[in-house]
């Protein structure tokens, strides 16, 4: 699916001014914001479409027949086939809301791994893995006695296939996966691996957090069997997000939390649950989140993944090569195929001295373990400043990040 108005050259003037944050200045410097790998700022649309949805919609979902929560119902269901078409699933009743990718793997883990795990069984991810992507698996193992192998990563923050490929045993129950590495920007070959786990016969589960904002996602042509995503990484809201599996996987899954909404009929005895999606979405959902997530799809659906995806190869390309010519920089994660996410160290200036400095030229790093411990451990750093660009980011703002690392390098 691809929007007639994507065909536009990218205008980076335009475009930033349909982010009203990006006007505001920081300690009396204009802002430069380059954290949005770990939360991306919303556009106006999406701001507005929060906004209108309180100011003119607002009602409980799905349980009413009065007009404002047939609306607000309309507004939400409208959110789930738009981020459906987007993804490319194959229909509406195959997107579960969640709070964000930590909830849909989490959900993954309980409804549809738990009950298929026996002792000794093995669940497989990567080295380069969030930690939403590790510890719900700990979790199921001390549950099950199934055992947690790591595919290992080389030093340039690649996944080693070959070893990847060598570790699909027949014990293997599931492979998780993420799309895009928050830490290191690499991008896996997901399509590719997704065809290696099913000559195994092994379901893989993608985290898609970070991959949503920096390319276009079709979940079908990906192979995968689950695909988590969170709407704040995409210019949406934080605490909604969804989770995207096959229908007859779904169907296949019990529910994973009870109360409202999910249920057909309830007696004491005993009840019985309701159709896709709503089987998993127990409670009154994040109405206004979905909203604004619908928003989001329809924002970068306008500006068009591939255009975005091109002007920030643009973006990745300049910062890597100004941040190289610093001394004693050395980047961590240097993949051939990356996303705009810069993560380095700056010769013994620990990444939150180097985060506090350049927050006072008005540039506003991440730095830490970025969630991904395991990978500060292989490349023997206890954390990194990093920074990641969005569509609104400008080169101009990555020399404002490097002479503001000059500037920090000569305190030291
Ligand atoms: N997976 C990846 C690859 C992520 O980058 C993140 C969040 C998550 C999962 C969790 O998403 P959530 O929306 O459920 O929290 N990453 C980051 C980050 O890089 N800095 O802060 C959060």
């Amino acid at each position: 699916m691809t929007n007639p108005t994507a065909a536009q050259p990218f205008d980076i003037e335009r475009v930033r001014r349909d982010f009203p944050i990006l006007q505001r200045t920081v300690h009396g410097k204009p802002l430069v914001y380059l954290d949005t790998a770990a939360s991306a700022q919303r556009p106006l649309a999406v701001i507005e479409a929060t906004d209108r949805f309180y100011r003119e919609h607002n009602a409980n979902v799905h349980r009413g027949v009065h007009t404002l929560s047939q609306e607000a119902t309309d507004l939400y269901e409208g959110a789930r086939r738009g981020l459906a078409r987007f993804i490319n699933a194959d229909s509406e009743r195959e997107i579960i809301f969640t709070r964000g990718t930590t909830e849909a793997i989490n959900l993954v883990a309980q409804s549809y791994l738990r009950p298929r795990l026996e002792p000794g069984d093995e669940i497989l991810i990567t080295h380069m893995e969030h930690h939403s992507n590790i510890v719900p698996w700990q979790m199921l193992r001390e549950q099950t006695g199934a055992v947690l192998k790591v595919a290992p990563i080389n030093d340039r923050g690649e996944l080693e296939l070959d070893a990847l490929e060598a570790l699909l045993s027949d014990r293997v129950r599931l492979l998780g996966v993420v799309h895009i590495s928050n830490a290191l920007g690499t991008i896996n070959p997901v399509a590719e691996i997704c065809r290696m786990a099913k000559r195994h016969g092994i379901p893989v589960l993608v985290d898609g957090a970070q991959a949503m904002p920096h390319s276009r996602v079709d979940v079908q042509a990906l192979g995968c069997d689950f695909f988590c995503l969170s709407a704040h990484k995409m210019y949406g809201p934080t605490g909604i997000g969804a989770l995207w599996a096959r229908e007859s996987t779904l169907e296949s899954m019990p529910p994973w939390q009870g109360g409202g909404e999910m249920i057909s009929r309830v007696t004491f005895e005993q009840s019985t649950w309701n159709e896709l999606p709503a089987k998993f979405e127990a409670g009154t959902p994040n109405i206004a989140g979905g909203v604004g997530l619908g928003a989001a799809v329809d924002y970068l659906d306008g500006l068009g993944l591939e255009v975005i995806a091109a002007y920030e190869r643009s973006l990745l390309k300049y910062a890597t090569e100004r941040l190289r010519e610093i001394d004693g920089l050395r980047i961590i994660g240097t993949a051939g195929n990356k996303a705009p996410v810069v993560s380095f160290t700056l010769g013994d200036i620990h990444p939150h001295d180097l985060g506090t400095i350049v927050d006072h030229y008005g540039v506003a790093l991440r730095t830490g373990h970025h969630c991904t411990m395991p990978v500060m451990q292989f490349f023997g750093v206890p954390a990194t400043a990093r920074a990641s660009f969005g569509l609104y980011n400008t080169l101009e703002e990555v020399d404002v990040l490097a002479d503001a690392l000059e500037k920090a390098r000569a305190m030291f």
